[in-house]
């Protein structure tokens, strides 16, 4: 169930069986329950089309930068980051560098949580808020899927500006799409760090029998700073 997708890029389909995926979902609920839960990020292009919560460091995407505090929330301290998301999340990483040696270890500070409801989105970009340091080793980032599937789209640069001359640039120079499921774990890391990323549509009710969560998409994303 370990595909190669591009060197650095691996997909782990199934990784988790149904009684995980529903701990880590009851887990991060009862973190976001409450005052310092899920908001909508703003940014200086306007509302994303999402829902967030960091653990561990939390991300500002008017700065695009990391504090202790929800500086553009409540302005409330970052939850931890429980360790036994931490771990489960070294442990993918270590299963993937076996598959591709390009993926350096990773020991995961933080935690972006994104909820998608049915009309959720996320338009293409690249993740380089981390550190210079982490950006240059390609320490990777570790993506979780949770309840209902989503067309992922990724691509070496950005899809407007392909052109002839940029083919050579890491083999995705078209974007790509794969469909992500609950359970799928993702491992972005090595030449694929820097890939434009995006979700494109939430398929409604396309998820595990038995798993409860509210109708939509929650993705975690783990990074080292
Ligand atoms: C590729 N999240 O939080 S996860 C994000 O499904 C983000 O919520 C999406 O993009 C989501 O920044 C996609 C997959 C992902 C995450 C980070 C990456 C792919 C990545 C960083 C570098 C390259
Ligand atoms: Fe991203």
């Amino acid at each position: 169930r370990l595909q190669v997708l591009q060197d650095g890029l691996v997909l782990l389909r199934g990784a988790l069986s149904l009684d995980v995926q529903q701990a880590i979902i009851d887990e991060i609920r009862e973190l976001g329950l409450g005052p310092s839960g899920f908001y909508t990020p703003e940014t200086r292009g306007g509302s994303m089309h999402l829902q967030m919560m960091c653990l561990g460091m939390h991300w500002d995407p008017l700065t695009n930068q990391y504090s202790t505090v929800r500086s553009n929330a409540d302005g409330q301290p970052v939850p931890p980051l429980p360790p036994a998301l931490w771990e489960l999340v070294c442990a993918a990483a270590a299963t993937a560098s076996e598959a591709c040696p390009s993926i350096p270890d990773v020991m995961p500070g933080v935690c972006l949580a994104n909820f998608y409801t049915h009309g959720g989105r996320l338009g293409m970009h690249q993740d380089k808020s981390e550190s210079a340091d982490s950006l240059r080793r390609g320490v990777p980032v570790v993506s979780v899927s949770l309840g209902d599937a989503c067309e992922f789209g990724y691509a070496a640069v950005r899809p407007e500006d392909t052109d002839a001359s940029q083919t050579a640039l890491g083999g995705a120079a078209k974007a790509r799409t794969v469909r992500l499921e609950s359970g799928d774990i993702l491992i972005f890391g090595g030449p694929a760090r820097m890939l434009f990323h995006s979700v494109q549509k939430i398929f409604p009710n396309h998820r595990p029998k038995g798993l409860v969560l509210a109708p939509g998409r929650l993705n975690l994303t783990f990074r080292e700073l």
